[in-house]
């Protein structure tokens, strides 16, 4: 296959300035006519290319006369017309068939209803179209159909809706702003409608719409509330408002993503919009908040203004996905938030970071854009952006988006202009910036120290270094602001200055790979605590000791850092022990000092639950290798467990204390003490007396929420056991006609480290709920394995590596970018001790060598190897 190059991008040879569509829908042959006004784009004599897959041709025409077999040719990808006029319409019907697209790209059934997923390359299945975000196109779209689906929509706003005869309707629908096919989107179906609406900043009245599954419209309510939050947000902290009468979002079952952007038609995976104390966990509800927020935002910052070519998606993405945690921490919290955005960086960008599939947040080639939805371009992006923020300061980095959409908009540009933007407003050469943008690699920065007691000076000496990653065996250094605070021994803020100024904070921004700084008039032997907020997305090393550390833990007044003391003193414990070297001392130590934590009265539960939880086994594996996850899975247990024995009385203070007082809400304070409170019963777990296990099973019982249902579940999981398996089954009772929260049930499963959960993982795959064309089910189970339990997909005889493998195999031919997102599990093989190492690797060989293998698995898996 043929890679597509950054380099290689030419704007397109022509350009469409209106079209209009008109679907006769049939879930087996689905008729759409396309009338595209087009212009030559420069002067050249290129043929006119279209793109088109998967469609039946029925017509073309050229100003109206109908093309002969020798006037165009069709073959799998393309519509040519070598003689066209400079400025034309072209007429063209196709056939498609919605019902046997399992791709769920282009137009699909679910559960009955139509829907679309364009981004990214998906509107070549629907109609011959220039499927690329650099032609902007004023859509008019007419849908028919039988009346039985109810509801047909589209982008934009409703021009006209009828009746037809024999039992059939249509409606016609305009959007007035010009955008890349890959925003078209078009519904039908029937559909519960959530209706409320808002007044923008300058006063208009905007209708918000939620179309939902019939009965479903009460579990909108918590988006919708979304959706207000987010508009009003997105008016205040960017001063970005909503431009049409009409903002809709549909939920759909059957979704690749997470959710889409379309232009006025967000469309969602159900299990990101609908939400209830009874079905959803706080954790959905936190994620809904988000992604609602996520797509909303994207009206400015992805459809407004577009990305030039695929290349520069974390133009849209790494800035929305900024905004969007922006807008979580002020809903939530800033500190809680932060640390919950790192943790996700960490557990799904450092190994990708780290290993062959690393790639920079702009890539410069790909085989198939849909594998590079990743972590790199969507949380690395929007750390890139965090920094720039920093680098610049909050007021240059307002001017500079300001400046932005105000050039940008209606147009496709280039994280060039984007940058641009920010040294106009901020006067500072940013080109050495534009390098994070380029070079792919999680920088090491070292950090040491030297302080002169008689001076009162304290010395920072900071340095970087990225290892190589494939294609770039030279880093050059980044610039990263690394933020610094003093403490004293007993944990009280340490005033210092720098340049002359006094300050108890600072930026060193590490420039040419190395910086030395010193601070003076600093009274007391300080303790450092840096990359406070995580200010710069790198693996810190420093020269502290353990018990900087600890006054870290208990007093640092940087929310991030504190949690990160702890868990760096955790993660050294458990490789200590992992590497045949355990040091009790120190993990009673550790335990004492998370018990201090805990008893702080500060301190909010949200936070706390976070300090529970220890380093994950995959982040273990990433910091030492080559990995032995049999190893880390045994040391973090004896961790967990040490601290379950320690922590027992106010583990169960916790537990009893935080029980939930009143109705349910699903407001952040709350979840935080739920949280909490179902972090202490999983700890309990791991010291588990009959007396716990009567304590698991009592909240599971009495839980009058998804919440706690599901953390009295995983702690009986934790057990193992009857108590377990009766629990098992009675959800599986009560909720086997909710699919959401089925899917949960195949997921808790999936993350059982017993070691019956292979066993049971592979049983599961035969089970009648079990159902791999939709992507919800696949990944609750397949990539819940393979991600979230490595003590069990490491399974020394290769059996959990042998499972992904066919799964990705089995589902290539169904759904090939739903497949190459469960590639990279194996693509860490490398890290891992050879015995296991090898076993990766011979099933990741067994996937290339086989035939009829998609683009996108094959993409993946090669570069796995190479
Ligand atoms: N729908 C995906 C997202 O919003 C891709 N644009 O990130
Ligand atoms: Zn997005």
């Amino acid at each position: 296959p043929q890679a597509i190059r950054l380099s290689d991008y030419r704007p397109p040879a022509y350009l469409i300035d209106e079209v209009e569509l008109h679907f006769d829908l049939s879930p087996n042959a689905t008729r759409v006519k396309a009338r595209l006004d087009i212009r030559r784009n420069g002067d050249h004599a290129e043929p006119l290319v279209l793109n088109g897959e998967r469609l039946k041709p029925v017509s073309v025409a050229l100003n109206g006369r109908a093309l002969g077999e020798g006037e165009r040719t069709v073959d799998d990808e393309f519509l040519t017309i070598p003689n066209v006029p400079d400025v034309f319409t072209l007429e063209t019907e196709v056939e498609i068939d919605p019902q046997a697209n399992t791709h769920l790209e282009g137009l699909y059934m679910s559960g009955g209803r139509f829907c679309t997923q364009c981004e990214a390359e998906g509107f070549r299945k629907i109609t011959w179209f220039p499927d690329r975000p650099d032609v902007l196109t004023r859509f008019t779209v007419r849908i028919e159909a039988d009346r039985k689906f109810q509801h047909l929509l589209s982008n934009g706003n409703l021009l006209e809706a009828g009746e037809l005869p024999g039992g059939r309707h249509y409606a016609v629908w305009n959007d007035p702003f010009p955008k890349p096919c890959y925003l078209f989107a078009l519904v039908a179906g029937e559909l519960d409608v959530l209706e409320d609406s808002i007044t923008t900043m300058s006063g208009r009245k905007v209708e918000l719409k939620i179309y939902v599954d019939p009965g479903m419209a009460p579990r909108a309510a918590y988006a919708m509330d979304a959706l207000k939050r987010s508009m009003k947000w997105d008016e205040e902290a960017f001063g970005r408002e909503y431009d049409l009468d009409l903002f809709m979002i549909v939920a759909v079952r059957d979704f690749n993503f997470g959710a889409m952007e379309n232009k006025g038609l967000n469309i969602f995976n159900s299990s990101l919009l609908l939400a209830d104390p009874a079905t959803a966990t706080d954790l959905d509800y936190e994620r809904i908040e988000s992604v609602v927020a996520h797509e909303y935002f994207h009206n400015w910052t992805g459809d407004r203004i577009t990305c030039r070519d695929w290349f520069q998606l974390c133009l849209k993405e790494g800035l929305t996905v900024f905004r969007d945690q922006s807008f979580s921490a002020d809903m939530r919290g800033e500190a809680v938030q932060r640390i919950k955005d790192v943790k996700q960086l960490r557990a799904r960008q450092f190994p990708e970071d780290q290993g062959p599939l690393a790639h920079p947040v702009r890539p410069s080639s790909y085989l198939k854009i849909d594998n590079f939805y990743t972590a790199t371009i969507y949380e690395k992006g929007a750390e890139v952006i965090r920094m720039l923020k920093t680098l610049i300061g909050a007021q240059a980095f307002r001017a500079g988006m300001d400046l932005y959409f105000e050039r940008w908009d209606g147009h496709a540009t280039t994280v060039e202009e984007f940058i641009r933007c920010f040294e106009e407003s901020s006067g500072q050469d940013l080109s050495d910036f534009f390098a994070w943008y380029e070079q792919a690699g999680t920088p090491k920065v070292t950090v040491k120290r030297r302080y002169d007691e008689a001076a009162r000076t304290l010395e920072l000496e900071l340095s970087q270094e990225t290892p190589p990653t494939p294609g770039q065996p030279n880093k050059r250094p980044l610039p990263l602001p690394v933020a610094v605070g003093l403490l004293d021994a007993e944990g009280r803020t340490l005033a210092f200055e720098r340049d002359g100024q006094a300050m108890d904070e600072t930026v060193i921004v590490l420039k040419d790979g190395a910086a030395k700084v010193t601070l003076h008039g600093v009274d007391r032997p300080p303790v450092v605590s840096a990359l406070r907020g995580f200010s710069a997305p790198v693996t810190l090393i420093t020269d502290a000791e353990p018990k900087d550390r600890y006054v870290l833990l208990a007093s640092d007044p940087d929310l991030f850092n504190r949690w990160e003391a702890g868990q760096g003193l955790a993660r050294d414990l458990m490789l200590a022990r992992a590497g045949g070297a355990p040091n009790e001392v120190g993990e009673e130590r550790f335990a004492e000092a998370v018990g201090r934590a805990l008893t702080d009265q500060a301190a909010e539960p949200a936070f706390k639950a976070l300090l529970l939880a220890l380093p994950s086994e995959q982040e273990l594996a990433l910091a030492r290798q080559p990995a032995d996850p049999a190893a880390i899975h045994e040391a973090r247990e004896t961790l967990r467990t040490r601290l379950a024995l320690h922590l027992d009385e106010e583990l169960r203070r916790l537990h009893t204390g935080l029980q939930q007082l009143g109705e349910f809400s699903p407001d952040a304070v709350s979840a935080g003490r739920r949280a909490l409170r179902n972090a202490a019963l999983d700890l309990m777990a791991a010291n588990p007396r009959s007396e716990v296990v009567e304590l698991a099973r009592g909240h599971y019982e009495a839980a009058s929420n998804m919440t706690d249902a599901i953390g009295g579940l995983s702690a009986l999981m934790l057990i193992g056991g009857q108590a377990f398996e009766d629990a098992l089954a009675h959800f599986y009772d009560r909720w086997k006609d909710e699919p959401l929260v089925v899917d949960k049930w195949f997921a808790l499963q999936a993350r059982d480290p017993g070691d019956g959960a292979l066993g049971r993982v592979l049983g599961l795959t035969a089970h009648p709920a079990f159902d791999p064309k939709n992507p919800n089910r696949l990944r609750a189970l397949v990539s819940t394995f393979a991600s979230m339990n490595p003590s069990r997909f490491h399974d020394p005889s290769g059996a959990g590596y042998r499972f992904l493998a066919d799964q990705i195999l089995a589902v290539d031919a169904i759904n090939p970018s739903v497949a190459a997102r469960l590639v990279e599990p194996l693509g860490g093989w490398r890290r891992y001790r050879p015995e296991y190492g090898e076993l990766m690797k011979a099933e990741l060989q067994r996937i290339v060598g086989t035939e009829g293998l998609s683009k996108n698995v094959y993409e993946l898996a090669s570069k796995a190897l190479a």
